[in-house]
């Protein structure tokens, strides 16, 4: 076999070491019968074009960020509201692993649509950067947010007070250089690595909300495969739930200096307050019922059981 794994990142970064990692693994386990080609970004276009080849078997495997696909299956917006997951980085982990919401009743909805996901799996705490200092909603006043392409998103920002508009993180670089946009929001490990913030001035630690990512796989490929080779696929799915938690995780702790070091372009980085964060989660939890309401037909179910799966974890 000879397959194609597309990422939305590249060398260095934790998709991609992630699906390396992962085409490793299965040539291993299949004595050389499997072998893949892993695909950094943009050499198949833009996030939304992979998530196409996905879907018409153009590639067969794909990192795909919900945040992509908010048009599509809109209940898969239910990352986009922030304050929602743990902010504790394992229990989140742990959420995801073991989530009938997301495993189950969300993943069947990505089914319908030709996406099949084998994982839901965390890329760190997402901060924000600006051309101005962002500590409280006041500050997002007419801040031009780029955001990935879910309308859920949008609108979150939009209760900020912020004018969000969809990019591509292939845009992003000089987007934020020459002021198209203002600001972005992304876990440290790609802030740093993208080097976004040699053109912001400010980033602001705010943890308020996860960078999810799905492994998926297209359906037809996947229920076509033998038996023996499904199983294949499907052990390396869960080891690399704990080996993709540890990437992202020294990554996350590892090029925040490079950020809070870097003299030539600094960038002073504030931590917000419990208070600060208080301000920003009252205007974000109306979205939950926003979501419900608007984002597909079993929003509702899959945000109710969701949140009950987080009481139950937070509370052990
Ligand atoms: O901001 C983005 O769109 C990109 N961020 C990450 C962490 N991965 C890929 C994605 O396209």
């Amino acid at each position: 076999y000879q397959w194609r794994f597309v990422t939305e990142e590249n060398d260095g970064q934790v998709q991609y070491e992630y699906a390396e990692e992962f085409a490793k693994r299965l040539e291993e386990k299949s004595d050389g019968q499997i072998t893949m080609d892993v695909y950094e970004f943009g050499g198949l276009g833009s996030e939304v074009d992979q998530v196409e080849q996905l879907q018409s078997g153009a590639v067969e495997f794909a990192i795909v960020s919900p945040g992509f696909t908010g048009t599509m299956v809109e209940e898969g917006q239910i990352f986009a509201l922030q304050f929602l997951l743990p902010d504790d980085q394992e229990v989140t982990h742990e959420l995801l692993n073991t989530s009938e919401a997301l495993n189950e009743d969300l993943a069947a909805l990505y089914e319908e649509n030709n996406i099949k996901p084998l994982s839901f799996w965390t890329e760190g705490a997402m901060q924000w950067t600006g051309n101005r200092e962002l500590t409280e909603p006041a500050d997002f006043e007419g801040f031009k947010m780029r955001t990935q392409d879910s309308p859920l998103i949008q609108k979150s920002y939009k209760a900020y007070g912020a004018d969000p508009s969809v990019m591509s993180w292939g845009e992003l670089y000089s987007g934020l250089q020459t002021g198209t946009v203002d600001g972005q929001e992304n876990p440290i490990f790609f802030i740093a690595d993208a080097s976004f913030h040699e053109v912001q001035d400010y980033m602001t630690i705010s943890n308020h909300n996860t960078y999810v990512a799905m492994t998926t796989v297209n359906p037809s490929f996947y229920n076509d495969l033998p038996d023996d080779i499904k199983e294949i696929i499907d052990e390396t799915v869960e080891e690399m739930r704990d080996v993709g938690f540890e990437l992202q995780d020294d990554l996350n702790n590892e090029l925040l200096s490079e950020i809070e070091e870097n003299e030539e372009n600094p960038t002073e980085v504030t931590k917000l307050t419990e208070e600060q964060r208080d301000a920003f989660r009252e205007l974000a939890i109306p979205q939950r019922d926003f979501y419900k309401e608007n984002a597909g037909d079993q929003a509702g179910e899959i945000l109710d059981k969701l949140e009950s799966e987080i009481e139950e974890l937070e509370g052990e």
